[in-house]
């Protein structure tokens, strides 16, 4: 086990699109018993709060969230409580709280009994001033309240590092696609909610333009990228907490295509809402050698192994939701 004080994980999150493949990866990589799985509201995904222990709390209770610590014998937190993009812009001061308050609180304690912690980022942090494909070291001027959250999350993930020594590390996720857990609020679930709609036979309407390209990625690789980020040695980064992690950028009308090649008829039409900004604010795609050369990060999946696997793992889901 990897962890500092205590001996076993918490994944703070866990009911999320993350948190309950991050959960179910941890408990294939140590003792299902040392995952401690830790949700709000949003109840676990059967076959998480099946496999093993759970703990109901809010991350904004530094209180409650350090007894669940404390009674768990946690020695390293996988922190993926958060509230994202769109639903942030609809509730800015609970996006705040939830990101900035959850956030202090664990590296509070992570200071307080020597944790180690997983925080991630996003390509939410660049803004509309950064070229189109972000390099590693960019101004970061985001224009949503949680583009500010993850710039201000990945600054106090350095102050904890280098000023109280907790080992905190983080990456800049870019939009991740999944078919165990719907996406939680954010400005890329476009490209999940595509492929339900192709599955179910029924055309998509999309909320972004047809030529709206963003970093995307598929959620195995995301999670080989956490496990790898948290094993490598602490020598080997330059940027612990904030590197810029890359798969495919593709515009949303090359997914429909790539989905349409496969699911003949699929139709999609492009209405833009609230969300075709935030996505505008965002660059195309990110450079991320750093983390290629620092850690030894490589994607597996393209654009065609992601329609292909979705589109496999969604049917199979559906036949036996009808069966
Ligand atoms: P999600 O919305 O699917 O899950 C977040 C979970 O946090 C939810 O289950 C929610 O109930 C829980 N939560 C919210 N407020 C809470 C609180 N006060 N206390 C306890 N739990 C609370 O999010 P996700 O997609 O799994 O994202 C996890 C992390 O990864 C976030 O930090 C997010 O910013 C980051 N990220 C995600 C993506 C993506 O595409 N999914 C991309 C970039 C970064
Ligand atoms: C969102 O769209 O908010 C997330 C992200 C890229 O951070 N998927």
């Amino acid at each position: 086990m990897t962890s500092g004080g205590g001996q076993r994980v918490l994944v703070t999150g866990a009911a999320g699109q993350i948190g309950t493949e991050l959960v179910l990866a941890l408990r294939e990589k140590y003792p299902a018993e040392d995952v401690v799985a830790m949700y709000r509201s949003t109840p676990l995904a059967p076959e998480v709060a099946d496999g093993g222990p759970s703990a109901v709390g809010d991350v904004t209770d530094a209180e409650g969230f350090a007894r669940i610590v404390e009674e768990h014998d946690i020695g390293t937190v996988y922190h993926l409580a958060a509230i994202l993009s769109a639903t942030g812009e609809s509730n800015p001061v609970v996006c705040f709280d939830v990101n900035m308050g959850g956030l202090l609180n664990v590296l509070e304690l992570a200071r307080e009994r020597d944790l180690r912690v997983f925080s991630p980022s996003s390509i939410a942090v660049f803004g509309p001033d950064v070229p189109s494909e972000a390099p590693q070291d960019s101004v970061l001027h985001p224009t949503t309240m949680y583009g500010m959250t993850k710039v201000a999350g990945e600054l106090l993930a350095d102050y904890y590092a280098q000023a109280q020594g907790v080992d905190v590390r983080g990456l800049r996720y870019p939009g991740l696609i999944s078919w165990r857990t719907p996406p939680g609020g954010g400005t890329t679930d476009y490209a999940v909610a595509i492929f339900h709609s192709a599955v179910q036979g029924q055309p998509y309407t999309c909320f972004v333009r047809a030529d709206t390209r963003l970093p995307m990625m598929y959620m195995d690789d995301a999670i080989r990228a956490t496990l790898d980020i948290m094993d490598a040695p602490a020598e080997r980064l330059t940027c612990p907490a904030s590197y810029n992690l890359a798969a495919v950028s593709f515009r949303a009308d090359e997914l429909a295509a790539e989905i349409a090649s496969r699911v003949p008829g699929f139709e999609v039409h492009y209405v833009p809402d609230q969300r075709q900004a935030i996505a505008d604010s965002w660059p195309d795609a990110v450079v991320d050698t750093v983390a290629r050369d620092d850690w030894g990060w490589e994607h597996e999946f393209g654009l065609e192994e992601i329609v292909a696997d979705m589109l496999e793992n969604l049917s199979r889901e559906q036949q036996l939701e009808t069966a």
